[in-house]
């Protein structure tokens, strides 16, 4: 029997308060989920909107910590990451670019469990490039403090006359730790981009690929490589997320725009994937989706941004849970949102 919800009262987050499930508190708005289950707690980290009802544009300063033993009950961890946290975040950042993130949760050479928390700030080019970069914080507890093991980015603009406009290209990382204790780092925006990284999980090891929305995989001169044994990925548009589940590698992502949920299957990390289909159609009043699936007492589950508290909309948004269900074959029934 599964002692967690199946039916939520979305969005789960609704206010900035001692109880966040709360509508009576001041409202807050929250995006970009990215659950951790570690000792029996879901730690569920999310971006923080805090643009105006009029506002064109994100404004994003910092990141929020909620945490669960039963997916009913959340209390308000704070914030637990700054982009102000990377020094080497642009002036601009400083004014509210914390865009997505993730967190791991990984023992070291010496066995302590270190935890690992990856974003996308404006800064940290070289040359003329402008745009976001992707860096990791590292931290011993996962209510932080984080701290930038390498004072930069690890993954940054490159100074070529592409990137002298201003690129989303490098946003929404997310790790995946394969059972054999290999990591890889997904990214990307419009292509998906992924490398292995080293056992440190703040280095990237050898090459960068790209799976372009044509599904294309190139390497990082352009060339393309292997483009028979990959499927495609259609319309990739950001927001990438690798999990395992049943024995199966899943890669969701949003797709087009305003964003669907899509997915991929294969049985490796590293692909080629096989595409499987949109489970989720777009949501009223955000553009904007940013799946994470995560297992948590025996069940999946896709935690996801909707537009539903009041005054809601594209720059500011709302984390909501919903139960995932698998077809025997391994594909995923469309989700049924909910809300009590
Ligand atoms: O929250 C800012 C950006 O919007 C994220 O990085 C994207 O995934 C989209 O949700």
């Amino acid at each position: 029997p599964t002692t967690t919800p199946s039916q939520f009262d979305n969005p789960i987050i609704k206010s900035d308060s001692k109880d966040p499930t709360s509508p009576n508190g001041p409202l807050i708005y929250t995006a970009d989920p990215a659950a951790l289950v570690h000792d029996g707690t879901v730690y569920l980290y999310t971006t923080h909107d805090e643009q105006s009802e009029q506002g064109k544009d994100y404004r994003m300063y910092d990141y929020r910590l909620w945490t669960s033993t039963d997916l009913s009950k959340w209390q308000n961890q704070g914030a637990v990451f700054r982009s102000t946290d990377f020094a080497w975040a642009r002036g601009d950042a400083k004014t509210g670019n914390a865009y997505a993130h993730h967190v791991i949760a990984r023992k070291d050479a010496s066995g302590k469990t270190k935890f690992y928390f990856y974003a996308a700030v404006e800064g940290g080019q070289t040359g003329g490039a402008f745009g976001f970069s992707i860096g990791v914080a590292v931290g011993d507890s996962p209510k932080g403090p984080f701290t930038d093991p390498r004072g930069m980015p690890m993954i940054l603009l490159e100074n070529t006359a592409k990137d002298k406009q201003h690129s989303w290209r490098n946003i929404d990382p997310a790790v995946f730790v394969d059972d054999d204790g290999h990591a890889y780092l997904y990214w990307g925006n419009q292509q998906l981009w992924w490398a292995e990284l080293e056992p440190d999980l703040v280095h990237l090891k050898g090459e960068k690929y790209q799976l372009d929305a044509k599904g294309r995989m190139q390497n990082r001169d352009s060339s393309e490589v292997n483009i028979n044994k990959v499927t495609t990925l259609p319309n990739f548009e950001e927001g990438p997320h690798l999990s395992k589940h049943h024995g199966m590698y899943y890669l969701v992502y949003a797709a087009g725009f305003p964003e669907s949920l899509a997915y991929a299957t294969s049985d490796s990390a590293s692909g080629p994937w096989q595409y499987r289909g949109v489970i989720m159609d777009p949501l009223p009043g955000t553009t904007t989706i940013h799946p994470a699936l995560f297992d948590f007492n025996g069940q999946t589950y896709l935690a996801y941004h909707n537009a539903d508290l009041p005054g809601g909309g594209n720059y500011r948004r709302s984390v909501a849970l919903d139960q995932v269900f698998f077809n025997p074959d391994g594909s995923i029934k469309p989700i049924i949102r909910t809300r009590k």
